[in-house]
């Protein structure tokens, strides 16, 4: 580990480039891989620093543009390896992206997509209806949703949207990509056919009427088996209007972007779409979702609908343009929830920005919902001055799966340039990316596979049973959580330690370094925009 933190993902020659210091330093070089001295320059003392108890010292070296390979120097410290190069983002977004595939539930990752990471044909038996035991149904396909081998609708819904808006906003670094993977080279760019294989499974989980099943998975977590072991009875949890509303928002949000690729499938979306929505006005009282006695696996109980109603309406105004459904969004917007958030718990800024970049529309909503996305952009501009790392984060950001509020607020910064022309917050949107990638308290790069210094040992069932000593790539840890909420981490880590601190590469920890798709999406997103 480096002494010094760099972005592990590397630099593009002309973008800003900070390394940041916990400890006194006046000058800094920047070395060669030769031991050369390519460059020098003075720090500047960024002073104490709340979340991670640090004084910080920067080393701003953005005017060296030199390609290659490098390490940052202060006095004996030195900090890892990392490249400046056009295409590191690229990169980057390519090992993030191929992470989906290795999540690929019901079916074998064949050696030559999959290499090392290989494994047998995964939870293709029936799922039973945990209510009527005596009914089975096929709910083959999807991600598995993280460290664990259930699907769940809402945490699918999210990491599709992530990757869908990603997809909308920035074609060109998608439409490049080649992930090798089965469909690749067919027509779809492969980022689509990754979310079809999601979304193929999703259109499973909708019932007759149009309620959809919050999730399937087993009625316990596995033991940290590989895939193909896993043999326990599989389970179709009871209906939620989450699970609903959120899949009928992206349905509809992916009639959109499939159409010009397959029409036929676009419009069995679109029918999907419009068949939930129809179930949600006929059921408009909210219906949450708690584990039945029996069950421990992950819950995803929210506490009310009224963002996931609101997401629904504006994927289907967005879709259609029919007046009933820009009705049902100022219905929807009665309530008071979150316009900017993109998380699997709140999915309102999913719905602003639907009706942002949606044709047409009603010109004060589409300034509320922009003055919206800009006023974030300015507070969390906020935290990330004030912090030396430069991370947009709260001191109750710390959370578990920190990383994604991190990375959402990538996504704001991102938006806030790409979509209402605020170039100022360019930089702070990197600046995200490069505390995932090491500049961050611990000197750790949160994506397995980048980085000298990266994770290793996520709370990730297959790469532990895998008999390969390399973790699979492209997979973002949850980050640090002050909350510490497994024994594992209670025991490691000392009560007291800062925020930033919480936090240890160690299989055992999974509120702190699980994995998880809707984790992942965030950084597909910020990276797709980084790259172009
Ligand atoms: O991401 C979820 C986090 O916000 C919750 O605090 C946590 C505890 O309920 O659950 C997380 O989600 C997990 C899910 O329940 C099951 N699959 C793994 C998810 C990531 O840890
Ligand atoms: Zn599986």
């Amino acid at each position: 580990m480096g002494d010094i933190f760099i972005s592990q993902a590397g630099y593009r020659p002309d973008s800003v480039k900070m390394a940041v210091m916990p400890f006194p330093a006046e000058t800094f070089e920047i070395v060669g891989t030769d031991g050369c001295v390519r460059a020098a320059g003075s720090t500047v003392c960024a002073g104490a620093d709340k979340n991670s108890g640090d004084v910080l010292y920067t080393a701003n070296f953005s005017d060296f543009s030199e390609k290659g390979s490098f390490r940052i120097r202060a006095g004996n410290m030195t900090s890892e390896l990392f490249e400046i190069g056009e295409s590191v983002y690229e990169k980057a977004l390519d090992c993030t992206s191929k992470a989906f595939y290795y999540l690929r539930c019901g079916c074998g990752l064949l050696e030559k997509y999959a290499d090392r990471f290989r494994h047998g044909v995964c939870h293709r038996s029936l799922g039973y209806l945990w209510e009527n035991k005596d009914i089975s149904m096929e709910i083959s396909g999807g991600w598995h949703d993280a460290g664990d081998y259930g699907r769940y609708v809402t945490a699918g819904s999210c990491a599709l949207a992530h990757l869908l808006y990603g997809y909308i906003l920035f074609p060109d670094a998608f439409d490049r990509q080649k992930l090798n993977i089965p469909e690749s080279g067919g027509v779809l760019p492969d980022i689509l056919a990754e979310c079809r294989y999601e979304l193929d499974w999703l259109l499973k989980m909708q019932r007759e009427d149009g309620a959809v099943y919050h999730k399937v998975t087993t009625a316990h977590h596995a033991p940290f088996i590989m895939p193909e072991n896993d043999r326990a009875q599989m389970f179709v949890f009871p209906i939620s209007s989450s699970a609903a509303a959120d899949f009928a928002a992206v349905c509809a949000l992916a009639s959109r972007v499939y159409r010009q690729f397959d029409s036929d499938y676009s419009d069995r979306l679109f029918e999907a779409a419009q068949k939930s929505f129809e179930w949600l006005e006929k059921n408009p009282g909210f219906i949450g979702f708690n584990n039945p006695p029996g069950c421990a696996t992950g819950a995803y109980g929210e506490s009310c609908d009224d963002d996931n109603r609101f997401w629904a309406a504006a994927e289907l105004y967005a879709a259609s343009g029919d007046d009933e459904y820009q009705e049902a969004v100022k219905e929807t917007l009665k309530k008071d929830f979150s316009l900017t958030d993109f998380g699997c718990y709140s999915v309102g800024g999913f719905g602003a920005l639907s009706y942002v970049l949606g044709a047409g529309g009603d010109s004060d909503l589409i300034k509320r919902f922009e003055d919206g996305f800009v006023d974030e952009a300015y507070r969390l501009k906020e935290l990330a001055d004030n912090c030396g790392y430069g991370a947009a984060m709260g001191e109750f950001d710390y959370c578990w799966g920190s990383n994604m509020n991190l990375l959402k607020h990538g996504m704001i910064f991102a938006i806030a340039d790409r979509c209402f022309g605020k170039r100022e917050f360019r930089k702070y949107a990197q600046a995200q990316a490069d505390v995932l990638f090491g500049v961050n308290a611990l000197g750790i790069s949160y994506v397995t596979g980048i980085g000298g210094y990266s994770c290793k040992y996520p709370h990730l069932r297959p790469a532990y049973a895998d008999e390969v000593e390399e973790c699979i790539p492209g997979m973002v840890s949850g980050g640090p959580n002050r909350n510490l909420e497994d024994p594992e981490a209670k025991k490691i880590i000392p009560t007291g330690t800062p925020p930033m601190k919480c936090f240890a590469d160690n299989v055992g920890c999974y509120s702190l370094n699980e994995i998880a798709i809707y984790w992942n999406s965030p950084a597909v997103f910020l990276l797709a925009y980084l790259s172009l």
